[in-house]
């Protein structure tokens, strides 16, 4: 294995870029375990300070995943989603070229109780939609979603068939509303049972835990979503910048 070792670019990034190649031509195959520490150093010629280096921005980026006396191993690739702009599942997953999908599993008209009332910024009580879906890539499930509405803002979206459709298409196109902001916060949880039934994983597996609320063009609050997004597919991934 060559490195360059007169080149600007520290070593450990070089190997990092090798090891990311064999990864990304499928040389090493998702699942598989990769060569231990000491192989991979003997290869390179390098300590396993630069080596770990290497395999630590692997494991930070999702490419490899260490499993605790087993090895480390590829990971299944995972969707990498920029943390930028507002957008909605199902313009992601076409602008990745994938097919979005979805099964409602809850559609209702609920009271808002105090919380949400107060989320929602709205009287405590007031009619609010709850929408829980199965959000689907290709067939494959990756997010449970629960969205709240509040029913002032969109009247009849009961009847819409919201399975292989976009919420925020229809908020923009029948309701005038466009979701505009969010706040979104991401914490990392093991999976609920549930939400593990529904994922196809195991149960207490990392998953993201989201909570969104978005805000339209006028500032009102449209929508409160907590979601379970799987851990093993998804990176967040956001750009930072100094202050100027
Ligand atoms: C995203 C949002 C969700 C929103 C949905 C609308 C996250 C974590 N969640 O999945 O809050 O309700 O998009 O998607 O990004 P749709 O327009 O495809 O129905």
């Amino acid at each position: 294995m060559k490195l360059n070792r007169t080149s600007p670019i520290p070593l450990y990034a070089q190997i990092k870029e090798i090891l990311l190649e064999r990864i990304q031509k499928g040389e090493w195959e998702p699942g598989k375990c990769i060569p231990t520490e000491a192989e991979l150093c003997e290869s390179f010629g390098v300590s396993r300070i630069t080596l770990r280096s290497a395999l630590g921005e692997l494991v930070a980026e999702g490419y490899l995943e260490r499993i605790s006396g087993r090895g480390t191993f590829v990971t299944e690739p995972h969707v990498n989603q920029m943390l930028k702009q507002l957008t909605s599942f199902t313009e992601d997953t076409e602008r990745r070229g994938q097919r979005p999908g979805g099964i409602v599993l809850k559609l209702r008209t609920i009271q808002a109780n105090t919380e949400m009332a107060k989320k929602l910024n709205i009287p405590e009580e007031e009619k609010i939609i709850l929408l829980r879906r199965l959000r689907l890539t290709d067939n494959e499930p990756m997010a449970v979603e629960t969205a709240y509405l509040p029913t002032r803002y969109f009247p009849g979206l009961e009847e819409e068939e919201l399975g292989g459709r976009s919420l925020y298409q229809l908020m923009r196109e029948k309701y005038g509303l466009v979701p505009t902001r969010a706040i979104q916060q991401i914490t990392a949880v093991p999976c609920p049972s549930t939400e593990a039934g529904l994922l196809g994983i195991a149960k207490k597996s990392p998953v993201l835990h989201i909570y969104r609320t978005t805000f339209d063009q006028s500032e009102c609050v449209i929508e409160e979503v907590e979601s379970y997004y799987r851990g093993d597919k998804y990176i967040f991934q956001a750009e930072l910048a100094v202050e100027h």
